[in-house]
């Protein structure tokens, strides 16, 4: 993998490229969420063609349960057993194994945990990880974590995130001994923790830094704390990583959020939003947030959105689309889907052009505004 910066705004903000073996990606760039290697409710044709997303994201824990590691050994990889050929980022279960797992149980070794499916018992170590991690073949894999949550004691979160360094050691280790299984490079990117604690989130950044990988990430924000708390601790990691490699915030967020953080110096997102909320109605535009089963579009024939270039937006009303919702269709879901996956995929790279522009920091205090409006 390699990462070209090619400028920083006087803003902070950064445009980049990111190398890899299925192909090239434009920064700063929001990639959509496959978690069991399907992004809910869009097809890979929708999402090369309409939603033109540059790279996805799938989970280690979600594919390491179903379909499990024989089935992606023998497809091939996670590219080939779902056509998707450009990269794709993984997840490393150390936060899902948090979020959704039963009786999980943190030891040195790794966590022991059982199923949300079938409450089978199982145990992820940071070795083993890697090793499905190589078997589902992504591009860029992460490394094995734990994300406290909010709010955490400090001692907890200091012990926590000692144990992160150690286990990205192991992780480094396992994937130094081991090779690719189908051929094309893997990279690791570590995973900056700390809580809302100062003090921790500059000993990670700079713990994470001194590892000397080809990507770095923040893990352990948005998980509930207020926003400035979110800003104020990206801020302060973002300016101990190193500038010449590619900064990847996990798990935000809205779209002033991500406008905000680009600001700060990140260069790659994810976020289950645009998807999740979309399929309960909720529609991003450039004038604002849209509930589309509000009554009020009943007989509003307009375009989804006038403003968004994909064919969801263009060629569907929100009168037809809010019927879809309220009755129930599972087309109104994929519509909603597609066009907010346009849309945060417009975002950034609108947000690309003012950046190489040298604008970023006028144009962003203009739009947000406008994005937070309930419409
Ligand atoms: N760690 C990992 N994945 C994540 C997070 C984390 O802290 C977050 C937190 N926002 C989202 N996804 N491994």
């Amino acid at each position: 993998m390699q990462f070209d910066l090619i400028t920083t705004d006087p803003s902070g903000a950064r445009a980049g490229t990111i190398t890899t073996a299925h192909g090239t990606i434009q920064t700063p760039i929001f990639m959509p969420v496959g978690t069991v290697g399907s992004v809910k409710a869009v097809t890979q044709e929708q999402l090369r063609t309409d939603v033109n997303a540059q790279i996805i994201l799938g989970n280690t824990y979600h594919l390491y349960l179903r379909p499990g590691t024989d089935v992606l050994k023998q497809a091939g990889g996670l590219h080939k057993f779902n056509g998707w050929e450009r990269p794709i980022l993984t997840d490393s279960g150390g936060y899902q194994v948090f979020s959704l797992a039963a009786n999980r149980k943190i030891k040195e070794e790794g966590v022991l945990f059982q199923s949300h499916i079938d409450g089978s018992r199982h145990l992820f170590t940071p070795e083993n990880v890697m090793d499905i991690q190589r078997t589902i073949g992504a591009d860029i894999v992460m490394a094995f974590d734990e994300c406290p949550p909010y709010p955490s004691e400090y001692a907890y979160a200091k012990r926590s995130m000692e144990l992160t360094h150690r286990w990205l050691d192991r992780c480094i280790k396992r994937l130094g001994e081991t090779s690719p299984e189908y051929g094309h490079e893997q990279t690791l990117f570590p995973i900056v923790q700390g809580s809302t604690y100062k003090d921790l989130r500059k000993i990670s950044a700079e713990a994470i830094a001194s590892r000397n990988c080809a990507g770095n990430a923040i893990g352990g924000l948005s998980v509930g704390e207020p926003e400035a708390e979110m800003y104020e601790m990206c801020g302060l990691v973002t300016e101990l990583l190193p500038v010449e490699k590619p900064r990847y915030l996990m798990g935000v967020g809205t779209p002033w959020n991500i406008l905000n953080n680009i600001e700060l110096g990140i260069d790659m997102f994810d976020c289950v939003m645009p998807t999740r909320n979309g399929r309960n109605g909720m529609l991003f535009t450039w004038q604002g947030v849209i509930n589309i089963r509000n009554k009020k579009w009943a007989t509003d024939f307009s375009p989804l959105d006038e403003q968004n270039p994909c064919t969801a937006s263009q060629n569907y009303s929100k009168a037809y689309v809010r019927h879809l919702f309220i009755a129930g269709e599972i087309l109104g879901m994929t519509l909603a889907s597609i066009h907010n996956l346009c849309f945060y995929l417009e975002l950034v790279k609108v947000a690309r052009e003012q950046i190489l522009q040298g604008t970023y920091g006028s144009w962003k205090r203009e739009v947000v505004p406008q994005l937070k409006t309930r419409l």
